[in-house]
């Protein structure tokens, strides 16, 4: 018999490719998704109409939408993924972050307690790095004080205790992982890396001219995705109900990511200035476009204070040595410079493929 496992939040970044993954291994995988006035499923469109794949609606924020599908699905393992995952939209809006991000943990758990599934079946919560904040020590480990800086933080914190609460009161296998920054190709389209590889990919092919950030110097601790859903499985897969950091143990500034991403698209960039003044410049460009509209000496990189939060997170570092030792991972399967290639090429693609006609652009305009 096939594992039946449940996914909420299969739409985002993560959700896709753990689909795929589970799907791999022979699940039977159901996800949940929400009504919206555009049908918005870019991730997961290869997989709809594939025979073991179903989508169900359903919402975060409605109790007895969850209570009926787990019921119907009678999955052995549920991930909990759905969130506003998005640090800064939380302080617009956190009252809905806390009711999806907190109170939403609580209503997947009362619904496999209600559909009485607390034995059988196991849970999955996306927990995050987040919970550090202002962080107490560096670098951070299972063991390390949460010190959240958010309402989204603080919405992930109460889902983090609720899952170790049931753990402890009905004895449930949920478990969290404490997930630090994972970025791929199909990352949200306004969350940093995915903002600088866009904007470096259409600067490069003339049709941007600057790209304003907010903290430059804030450090994460950046992974793939694709790597860290297997770590997801993993952790449902151990002998017993765990929570484990989940990170690569190496950790860059936002200057880094974007020096880094220009450079894959073809331009040099040099630093000059500090805080808001701070500007990236054109040091050298590598790129041969008649429709290019910056030259060297140009300003492709601004601060701008709308990208400041009123707190922030800045010095992220995660020590994986638990989840290297006890569930065998691999933290560095893809590195740094890998991660930001990747996703600068396939950026370039796809800015290229929106607007171009891509044979022109091959003739016209390549990276030396
Ligand atoms: P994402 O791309 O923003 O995806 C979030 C998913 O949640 C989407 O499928 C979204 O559906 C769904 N969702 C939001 N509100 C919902 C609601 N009320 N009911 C049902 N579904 C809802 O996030 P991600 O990067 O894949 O992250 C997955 C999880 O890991 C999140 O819980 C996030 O907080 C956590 N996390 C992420 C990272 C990271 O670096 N990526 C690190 C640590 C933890 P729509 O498509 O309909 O919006
Ligand atoms: O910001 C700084 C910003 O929005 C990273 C979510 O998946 O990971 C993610 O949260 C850093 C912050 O991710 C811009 O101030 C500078 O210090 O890409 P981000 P995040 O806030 O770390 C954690 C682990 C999660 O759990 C979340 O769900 O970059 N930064 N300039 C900027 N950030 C954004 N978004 N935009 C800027 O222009």
């Amino acid at each position: 018999m096939a594992k039946i496992a449940l996914i909420t939040g299969v739409t985002g970044q993560d959700g896709s490719y753990l689909s795929e993954f589970l799907l791999g291994k022979g699940y039977e995988v159901h996800g949940i998704i929400r009504r919206s006035s555009v049908d918005y499923r870019e991730r997961i469109a290869h997989l709809e109409g594939t025979p073991h794949f179903h989508l169900h609606y359903a919402d975060m924020s409605d109790s007895m939408s969850l209570v009926k599908l787990v019921g119907k699905v009678q999955p052995d393992e549920i991930y909990n993924l759905a969130a506003q995952s998005h640090v800064q939209v939380s302080f617009d809006a956190p009252e809905f972050t806390a009711d999806v991000d907190a109170v939403g943990v609580l209503r997947i758990l009362e619904a496999v307690r209600t559909n009485h599934l607390e034995k059988t079946c196991k849970i999955y919560q996306a927990s995050t790095s987040e919970l550090y904040g202002k962080v107490e020590e560096v670098p951070q480990s299972e063991t390390t004080p949460f010190h959240p800086y958010s309402p989204y933080a603080v919405a992930k914190l109460y889902g983090y205790w609720i899952i170790k609460e049931y753990r402890e009161a009905y004895d449930m296998f949920c478990c969290s992982g404490i997930l630090f920054n994972h970025e791929s190709e199909r990352r949200g389209e306004t969350f940093v890396t995915r903002k600088i590889t866009l904007a470096a990919a259409r600067i490069a092919q003339g049709l941007q001219e600057c790209l304003y950030l907010g903290n430059l110097d804030s450090l994460r601790d950046w992974g793939y995705a694709k790597d860290y859903v297997e770590c997801m499985w993993l952790i449902l897969q151990h002998p017993t109900p765990e929570d484990f950091v989940i990170a690569t143990g190496v950790q860059h500034t936002v200057r880094e990511f974007a020096t880094l991403a220009f450079h894959h698209a073809g331009i040099e960039l040099r630093w000059e200035g500090k805080g808001v003044d701070e500007k990236g410049i054109v040091e050298e460009l590598r790129i041969k476009n008649e429709k290019l509209k910056i030259k060297e000496g140009d300003v492709v990189v601004r601060v701008s204070p709308d990208f400041y939060r009123p707190t922030d997170v800045v010095n992220l570092l995660g020590d994986p040595s638990k989840a290297k030792r006890e569930l065998g991972w691999n933290p560095q399967s893809t590195s740094f410079e890998e991660l930001v290639e990747l996703m600068v090429k396939h950026d370039m693609q796809k800015v290229t493929r929106e607007h171009f006609n891509a044979a022109e652009y091959l003739e016209k305009g390549i990276v030396k």
